[in-house]
């Protein structure tokens, strides 16, 4: 799967020569990617179990297409390795044990609609009631993102765009939106930023903080653009149920999609 790296059992292990590059560009961009982390076989798999699971419970758009499924990452074995797999890797490049915090699949269909610019996690929302909540950052400081590309991801189909870290607090970041209740920049700030579109091979992972602001297009192609979205942070695991729960139960209505 990914022969180079051992597992992790409290001892110290050198990191191969790939990793410690991978490491310092997080540090200095925010993110990095790995290339064939999960071999195609396995990728195969795991869409297997999610088209499975994805007909127990999923989001559609408007035009009735599935665009997403949530709660995911312990349901199969083969998700449960992924994510000790993840786990392992933000281990080697960031020395911090993470634990999930939520996970999604997005799928963008032929057509499928993008999303805006923005930072994740940064926006406020209104729990049930009424408290004025600090998004992501009622829960910790630290996210880092894991897009797991399960098909070949482009320009064309509307891949991830992102742009270097931001490494300011909460209450600087959210300056940059427009605190609407979505996480979503102002055009003016969007503008400042470079983007760097990812080309991506089914099994190839990209890494990035949340602080990193990003964006992508709509699915122009005729096939399907489908890739896993985990986020992992130090709150402990009991964080993720609180997360799912208070997002049901959040009065925000505004969303960072395209349409
Ligand atoms: O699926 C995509 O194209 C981007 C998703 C995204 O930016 C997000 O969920 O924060």
């Amino acid at each position: 799967m990914y022969s180079n790296i051992k597992n992790i059992k409290g001892t110290i292990i050198k990191l191969p020569q790939y990793l410690e590059t991978k490491k310092e560009l997080y540090k200095r961009d925010g993110y990095c990617k790995i290339d064939q982390v999960f071999k195609e076989n396995f990728i195969e798999l795991i869409k297997k179990d999610i088209i499975k699971l994805s007909k127990k419970g999923s989001y559609k758009d408007k035009y009735g297409k599935i665009r997403r499924v949530e709660k995911i990452y312990d349901k199969t074995k083969n998700l449960k390795k992924l994510n000790k797999i993840l786990k392992d890797i933000i281990y080697k490049i960031l020395k911090k044990k993470l634990e999930i915090f939520k996970d999604k699949c997005h799928f963008k269909p032929p057509g499928g609609a993008g999303f805006k610019a923005h930072y994740d996690g940064v926006f406020y929302f209104f729990d049930k009631n009424n408290k004025k909540r600090k998004g992501w950052y009622e829960y910790s400081n630290y996210f880092v993102n894991a897009l797991v590309a399960l098909d070949f991801c482009d320009k064309k189909n509307g891949t991830l765009e992102l742009g270097k870290a931001k490494n300011k607090k909460y209450e600087e970041l959210i300056l940059d939106t427009y605190q609407d209740g979505s996480p979503l920049l102002k055009k003016k700030v969007e503008k400042k930023f470079k983007f760097r579109s990812f080309k991506l091979l089914p099994g190839d992972v990209l890494f990035f903080s949340n602080k990193c602001p990003h964006r992508s297009k709509k699915n122009n192609s005729k096939r399907q653009r489908t890739i896993l979205y985990y986020t992992y942070s130090n709150c402990g695991i009991r964080a993720y149920n609180r997360y799912f729960k208070d997002k049901d139960e959040s009065l925000n209505k505004n969303s960072k999609s395209l349409t």
